[in-house]
């Protein structure tokens, strides 16, 4: 029996409750203004329209509550009303809302660079610049990185994602549908092979995945012309692929042989979401850049570039900014909610929903030959569904369950090269009850569709 009485601190009841048909009349009316307003291409995964969130809980407009497993794509780690956040964000704009950091400087900037120098893997002396978004990050990592070596080379992934920007276009893998029609990319952009543990031959362990790798670099770019490899420690929208133990090791390993950068993209997985405070933390691989969005700020628009201090002072003065970078009410929201993070034990959360969520998904594979694999660290599960009876990717039944999830009320999200991976990235103030609710939807709509 769900307790009704729990409430997220903004009021927000944490319960499923479905008062209409999803979408509701008033979402619907609200989507037929969106068609009408809202350019074509900016999509929507729901044709729900939010009014209220926090806890576990999104709640539509028709007055619908719905259980997010998706955190916004990933950022809503510590809530989507954090009492920290919220009352650091509401103090600081009533002090100032804007000066520009490269005009007239504030303390809010300096404290969270302070904060990702201490907090992100590696005890060497480190610097950071702020800017706005995931992609803006990573465009910066890779100029500081060129500046840094004078190299002009960079090295991505297999189903890597990186952004929307032109470079981080050239950066991402998959064609449909972030690049299609919007080329020319920007040039300097080589992709190797990742380590895929479900689809790799069973003998490349993460060793010889890194070996298969950095030959074709060696082959195809040559050490002597990269400035940096840039990865994601679990891969994201290409499908929450975890690289077997030992591949990110191997790679900066060679990388430091080599005087290449390397960059982790930790835009997705960073802030306490992988049970971590850092993905990289789970192998001890300490990056000599990285990147940071997302969860940093509790919902608030911030990304920032972490990393030695002799690559992140490489550029001259003037060379990184931009008018909002470091905005102070993102700042105050970053600090808040690191502090969430740290004092409400966010780490150990995402952790215990590993367990929870990890062990059910398990046993609902063991019954159903279509969950190909269950994967992923802490509150960034998924599963990857394939036709019985093979690996072959099956993006038409995760299309399927995903739609019969949100009109049960449960925020998933898909992802995957193949589109074949519904992924669980639960926001860390849920409680247990909501996920094992959730989980008993996505039970019933397995069956369902058996
Ligand atoms: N690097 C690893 O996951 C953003 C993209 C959603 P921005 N992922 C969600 C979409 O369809 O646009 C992401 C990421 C990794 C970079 C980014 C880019 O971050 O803040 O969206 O620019």
């Amino acid at each position: 029996m769900t307790d009704l009485s729990v409430r997220a601190d903004n009021g927000v009841d944490q319960h499923r409750l479905l008062v209409t048909e999803l979408p509701g009349p008033r979402s619907r009316e609200l989507m037929a203004r969106k068609v009408a307003a809202v350019a074509a291409g900016v999509g929507t995964t729901m044709p729900v329209f939010a009014a209220r969130a926090g806890g576990g809980v999104v709640v539509d407009v028709d007055g619908n509550h719905l259980i997010d497993l998706g955190s916004g794509i990933a950022v809503t780690t510590v809530g989507s009303s954090a009492p920290r956040v919220v009352e650091a964000v509401q103090r600081q704009v009533a002090a100032f809302t804007h000066t520009c950091f490269m005009v007239t400087p504030y303390d809010g900037y300096v404290a969270v660079a302070e904060a990702l120098n201490r907090l992100t893997p590696g005890d060497h002396e480190k610097r950071t610049a702020l800017f706005n978004s995931g992609a803006e990050a990573v465009e910066n990592a890779v100029k500081i990185a060129r500046v840094a070596t004078g190299r002009d080379a960079v090295v991505v992934f297999d189903h890597a994602y990186h952004g929307r920007t032109n470079l981080t276009m050239a950066m991402t893998a998959k064609s449909m549908p972030y690049k299609h029609g919007f080329g020319p990319f920007a040039p300097e952009v080589y992709r190797a092979p990742v380590s895929y543990p479900f689809r790799d031959h069973k003998e490349l362990d993460g060793q010889l995945a890194a070996a298969r790798a950095i030959e074709i670099i060696e082959k195809q770019v040559g050490a002597a012309n990269l400035a940096a490899v840039v990865i994601e420690p679990i891969q994201g929208e290409g499908g929450f692929i975890e690289p077997a133990p030992g591949f990110l090791p191997a790679l900066v390993e060679w990388c430091r042989s080599n005087g290449v950068v390397f960059v982790a993209d930790e835009v997705q997985t960073g802030f306490a979401r992988t049970g971590d405070m850092f993905a990289c933390d789970h192998e001890g691989v300490v990056p000599d850049l990285i990147v940071t969005a997302k969860g940093i700020a509790g919902g608030l628009p911030l990304s920032a570039v972490t990393g030695r201090v002799e690559l992140m002072d490489a550029p001259h003065v003037g060379g990184l900014g931009g008018t909002y970078g470091g905005n102070p009410l993102a700042c105050a929201a970053a600090l808040a909610a690191i502090e969430t993070i740290e004092a409400d034990g966010l780490i150990e959360r995402a952790r215990q929903v590993e367990r929870l969520m990890k062990d059910r998904l398990q046993r609902l594979q063991a019954d159903d030959d279509r969950i190909g694999d269950v994967r992923g660290r802490g509150a960034m599960l998924a599963v990857e569904l394939v036709v019985s009876g093979t690996t072959n990717p099956d993006p038409d039944l995760t299309k399927t369950l995903a739609t019969k999830a949100h009109q049960a009320g449960v925020i998933v999200l898909t992802c995957g090269t193949h589109g074949n991976v519904l992924r669980f990235l639960p926001p860390l103030a849920i409680g247990d009850d909501l996920l094992h609710e959730a989980l008993d939807v996505l039970a019933e709509i397995l069956a369902s569709t058996r």
